[in-house]
């Protein structure tokens, strides 16, 4: 009896709630407390700029029509010194342009896709609350051009990307970039911005590889990238393209990861986060040293630089930044700070070019200082990884440098190696070693194998010696020293 009774009270509550839910037909849309009203003004069309750059600030109190206008374009280009890449791109570069709007402006997105383009393809961006984050309207032929509007519902940094099936392809081969979209009172003011995404490749030859690559879809399948990089392109961020600040800035870093499959472990060496945008979203976490970057997900950080030096931007997945190209620099100039870092004393047999007779002579001795520097820099960037950095190496795998009997009978053969690699059985302070050294003729010049030998010579208890770029380059043009 009590049965029947239950179920249509049931019933009769089930037909309230749907009557309070639906609504009725022409109403208006949801009204959100994050929305500002409609744009006002006149449309104000987005600066497309090349990355690292970003967007100037927005000092708008009202919102606004957006015109943002990206191209997908297929281009041909360096992913590493000698290694050239069929890239997909926006605006012809990885990342796409940065685009910076305000909550609750207005965005007239235009999608052109190039006539030369062999693909279709469209926008997923993740600041869009729309199906397919504006995939569902842009898939764009070859010679066309969509166009599509959203309001930036909410404030945070946020991936846009191509969804084009098989969209992780489309995304392997470069195709995102950041939008970000600033709270309506704007963000604290800072010296510097940057913009960084980092992306995993996927090329069938090996790193470094010389020559044209194309897409490796069975690397893709297993997540073995062959290049992890900031910006497209390995180098992208370091010597005459790194980041630079003045002592006593205050840098901020809009870091992206467009994937496809790898997380970032996001750490920048000899700096701390004042503060994280915790995955692009409100909370602001502090003091923070490495952060983790989701796929498909962005943060904001910021630093104040102290201290003057370079600082590496890595993956601290740190494989990556050493032997997959993952790494990029913050060169800080400007007065030292002793109180806050300085040196002591410091290793055995650092070479004094204070103590050669050219001392006196201040243009030659800095370019002793130079190189020496620089070639302090390439060991720390390539060497070390294998053979350590107290040039020790490691048992059983990567052979000593330091006091090397093998090095030090024949230290011009030291050329031929970095060059050419090493492999085979190979005896040094009376241990066996049989395993495989890459080559590094393409990714290191003459000068910086001259530089990098001569400071392995005149280092971890080494005989002392110097290699000059011209021997260097004489064993490049083939005539073998050994
Ligand atoms: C990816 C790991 C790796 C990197 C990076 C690397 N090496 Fe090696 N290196 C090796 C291995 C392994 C051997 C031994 C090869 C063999 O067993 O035949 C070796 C051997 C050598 C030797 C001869 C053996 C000895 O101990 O004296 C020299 C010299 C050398 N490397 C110098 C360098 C220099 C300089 C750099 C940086 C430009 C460098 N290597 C970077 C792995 C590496
Ligand atoms: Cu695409």
């Amino acid at each position: 009896m009590r049965q029947p009774l239950l179920s249509t009270i049931v019933l009769a509550l089930g037909l309230v709630l749907l009557g309070a839910h639906a609504a009725p037909a022409g109403a208006a849309s949801v009204k959100d407390p994050a929305d500002l009203g409609p744009p006002r003004g006149a449309p104000i069309e987005e600066a497309m700029l090349a990355p690292p750059a970003v967007p100037p600030p927005i000092h708008r109190d009202y919102p606004a029509r957006v015109i943002v206008r990206l191209e997908t374009r297929e281009v041909v280009k360096e992913i590493a010194d000698g290694v050239r890449y069929d890239f997909w791109t926006f605006n012809g570069t990885v990342p796409g342009p940065m685009i910076r709007v305000r909550q609750g402006d207005t965005v007239e997105l235009h999608l052109k896709n190039a006539a030369d383009s062999h693909m279709a393809h469209n926008i997923d961006l993740h600041a869009v609350m729309g199906p397919g984050g504006g995939a569902a309207v842009s898939m764009t032929p070859p010679g066309h051009e969509s166009v599509f509007t959203f309001k930036a519902m909410r404030a945070g940094l946020y991936i846009y990307h191509c969804a084009t099936p098989p969209v992780p392809m489309h995304i392997a081969n470069g195709m995102y970039g950041l939008i970000l979209v600033e709270p309506p009172q704007g963000l604290p003011k800072a010296d510097r911005e940057y913009y960084v995404v980092q992306g995993d490749f996927y090329t069938t030859g090996a790193y470094h590889a010389p020559g044209l690559q194309t897409f490796d879809m069975q690397k893709l399948l297993l997540e073995q990238p062959t290049y992890v990089l900031f910006n497209g392109r390995e180098g992208s961020l370091t010597g005459a393209n790194a980041l630079t600040a003045k002592v006593g800035d205050t840098v901020r870093l809009f870091v992206g990861d467009g994937g496809p499959n790898l997380v970032s472990s996001f750490h920048v060496i000899g700096q701390i986060f004042d503060n994280v945008n915790v995955e692009g979203g409100t909370l602001i976490n502090h003091n923070v040293q490495t952060t983790l970057i989701p796929a498909g997900g962005a943060v904001t950080v910021e630093m104040k630089t102290l201290v003057p030096g370079t600082f590496l931007l890595v993956d601290h997945s740190i494989t990556r930044a050493f032997m997959q190209g993952a790494l990029g620099q913050l060169v800080v100039t400007g007065p030292a700070a002793p109180a806050i870092y300085d040196k002591v004393s410091s290793g055995p047999a650092a070479p004094s070019p204070a103590a050669t007779p050219m001392a006196h002579a201040a243009a030659p001795a800095a370019a002793v200082n130079d190189a020496m520097a620089d070639g302090k820099r390439v060991f720390g960037q390539i060497c070390a990884a294998c053979h350590q950095g107290n040039g020790m190496g490691l048992p059983g795998a990567f052979p000593p440098l330091a006091m090397s009997d093998y090095l030090n009978a024949n230290p011009k053969g030291a050329i031929g190696i970095v060059l050419n690699g090493l492999s085979g059985k190979i005896t040094v302070n009376n241990t066996g070693y049989e395993s495989v050294m890459p080559a590094f003729g393409t990714q290191l010049s003459d000068d910086e194998i001259a530089h990098v030998l001569t400071y392995v010579l005149n280092n971890f208890n080494n005989k002392g010696g110097t290699i000059a770029p011209a021997e260097v380059k004489a064993v490049r043009a083939g005539d073998k020293p050994r």
